[in-house]
């Protein structure tokens, strides 16, 4: 019974179930590249770099092992233009009795896949996705009852599970989370490690040409394409991360610099996301070598608070996101809790701006389809959330702008940290902060025309005054919460004429975005 194995984009690894008992004289492996998946939302330019040229190098190291493989090229005169139309091409083109493939990462691709039985008239085996380390169910066990799913508590199930940094059942040092001591502003004259870069390789160059061709009108870039496209690569950018920045990793993670997209961040996204690595490994290797510097007096000893600082974002934050997701899709993507309409303004695609924290992510977006994780939640999903910008508008941003973006991780970081917009289910308040935060992690400020310490008037910060106009319209849902209070308590004692004057700035602020004017 040949099988066609259909293999997706954010699928690239080796182990993926789909070939799990592979019979390779008679199987046929699928990868396509097709309309429908690159422009169901219309991704930045690099990003659709990076996964064709991922997905082409994987096809090849398949070939490599004797695996057939049926790759199609985004300009085949016989593409299908969609996965369900390749799956039953490809089907009766190499006479195949049934498909296997992994559990996709999207709710629209997995309703598809349930329609393909019917459709092709054969077996259609959706295998679970083992590269996460809860299952669909494990999260959903864990959730079930509970009014409020805080990430904490489902991050110690995970280290649990996987016994890491755990002694005798308890947390390593002491504590399960060392949060508190990463807030540290970048000193200035902080060398900063090189990003690590690859030249494009005569795979790559094809598909930039491919991408300048067939995507021009997509957001983003694609000069100084240098990103890995191969699983030795993807180790590489991983192995250089622990080598040179997990050290700094905790203590800078909230840290924001003019012109300094990568800092001490991992940028592992895109590898992780798309299969070239996987959670297990990055853990199991990152805790390794924490356990080394600790005994091996050769190696200058890594933080704690780095280490699990970064455990945490792996296999806290991104397997409760995923597991949030399908927990409660489709009915979370049409949540908006604190009723936001607002339109996406114009300069979210340009950049331009006179707010330069705003401009500064918006650049680093435009150029690398990457910003790290405190420009995404503390300058500009601030602003969305202050703004009061719609739901849908703004997750389908982020949805395009970024080279580590599906909806699994992509909505729930939006709808739920950023917009408030599932009502507090991942977040216990809104992430809303004036520009005194993003003065306090960041020398954004030092370049900007608005002056940060200026509350109200022309000159002011604008985060200033819409932090107090976002507090104000949604009080009666927010003050009481008790995370809230002390906030609602300082905005009581405010004096009038200042809480007036915010107001009336905020009003006028609101309308010249709304009329398009730069703001
Ligand atoms: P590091 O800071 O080095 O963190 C290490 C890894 O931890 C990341 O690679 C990522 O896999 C994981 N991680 C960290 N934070 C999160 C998180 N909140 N949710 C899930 N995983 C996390 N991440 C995505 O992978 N795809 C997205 O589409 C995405 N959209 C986001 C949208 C918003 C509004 C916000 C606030 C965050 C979003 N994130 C998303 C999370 C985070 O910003 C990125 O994972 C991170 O910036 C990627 O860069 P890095 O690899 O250098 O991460
Ligand atoms: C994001 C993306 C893009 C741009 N193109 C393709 C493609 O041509 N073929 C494919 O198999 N997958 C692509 N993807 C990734 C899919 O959209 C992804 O599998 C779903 O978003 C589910 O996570
Ligand atoms: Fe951003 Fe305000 Fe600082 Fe300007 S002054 S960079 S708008 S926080």
């Amino acid at each position: 019974m040949p099988q066609l194995r259909l293999i997706l984009a954010d699928q690239l690894t080796h182990h993926i179930a789909a070939l799990e008992g592979i019979d390779i004289e008679n199987d046929v492996v699928l990868l396509a590249e097709v309309r429908s998946e690159a422009n169901y939302v219309k991704h930045h330019k690099k990003k659709i770099i990076f996964l064709f040229s991922a997905m082409r190098h994987f096809a090849q190291s398949l070939k490599d092992k004797g695996i057939k493989v049926h790759y199609t090229y985004y300009q085949d005169t016989d593409n299908q233009g969609s996965l369900a139309a390749e799956v039953a091409y490809r089907l009766t083109q190499y006479s195949l009795d049934g498909v296997i493939t992994t559990f996709p990462g999207e709710y629209r691709v997995h309703a598809d896949m349930l329609t393909w039985e019917k459709a092709l008239q054969c077996s259609v085996a959706i295998r679970q996705d083992d590269r996460f380390i809860a299952t669909i169910e494990d999260f959903a066990q864990w959730a079930e009852g509970k009014k409020q799913l805080r990430m904490e508590f489902f991050y110690r199930e995970m280290r649990r599970k996987l016994n890491c940094l755990i002694h005798d059942g308890q947390p390593e040092g002491g504590k399960w989370n060392y949060d508190a001591d990463n807030r540290a502003k970048l000193p200035k004259g902080t060398v900063i490690p090189e990003h690590t870069q690859f030249a494009p390789d005569d795979i790559t160059l094809a598909v930039i040409e491919l991408v300048k061709e067939e995507f021009a009108d997509h957001f983003g870039d694609w000069e100084h394409f240098h990103y890995g496209v191969t699983r030795d690569q993807a180790l590489h950018v991983l192995d250089i991360f622990i080598l040179e920045r997990l050290r700094s990793f905790g203590q800078y993670q909230d840290a924001m610099v003019q012109d300094e997209p990568w800092l001490f961040h991992s940028h592992i996204s895109f590898y992780l996301n798309c299969g070239l690595l996987t959670a297990h490994e990055i853990v199991a290797k990152v805790e390794q070598v924490y356990y080394a510097s600790l005994h091996d007096e050769s190696i200058e000893t890594i933080p704690l608070n780095s280490v699990e600082g970064f455990i945490r974002q792996v296999i806290g934050w991104r397997e409760y996101v995923r597991g949030l997701y399908w927990f409660t899709m489709p009915e979370y993507k049409q949540r908006n809790h604190l009723n936001a309409t607002r339109a996406l303004p114009e300069f979210f695609w340009t950049g331009d701006t006179n707010m330069n924290c705003m401009s500064q992510c918006i650049k680093d977006t435009k150029e690398h389809a990457y910003a790290h994780h405190i420009q995404r939640l503390m300058v500009l999903g601030n602003f969305a959330l202050l703004t009061g910008l719609s739901p849908e508008q703004v997750n389908e941003w982020y949805l395009i702008v970024y080279g580590d973006a599906y909806e699994w991780v992509e909505l729930p970081n939006v709808s739920g940290m950023v917009l408030y917009a599932d009502g507090g289910l991942l977040a216990s308040k809104p992430y809303a902060a004036s520009g005194a935060y993003i003065n306090k992690m960041s020398n954004y400020c030092k370049h900007c025309d608005y002056k940060v310490t200026v509350k109200t008037g022309e000159d002011a910060c604008p985060f200033n005054y819409l932090y107090w106009d976002f507090l104000n319209r949604h009080e009666a849902e927010l003050s009481s919460n008790h995370r809230m209070a002390m906030i609602y308590r300082t905005k009581q004692k405010m004096a009038v004429e200042k809480h007036d004057a915010a107001m009336a700035d905020a009003h006028t602020f609101l309308l010249k975005l709304d009329n398009n004017e730069k703001v």
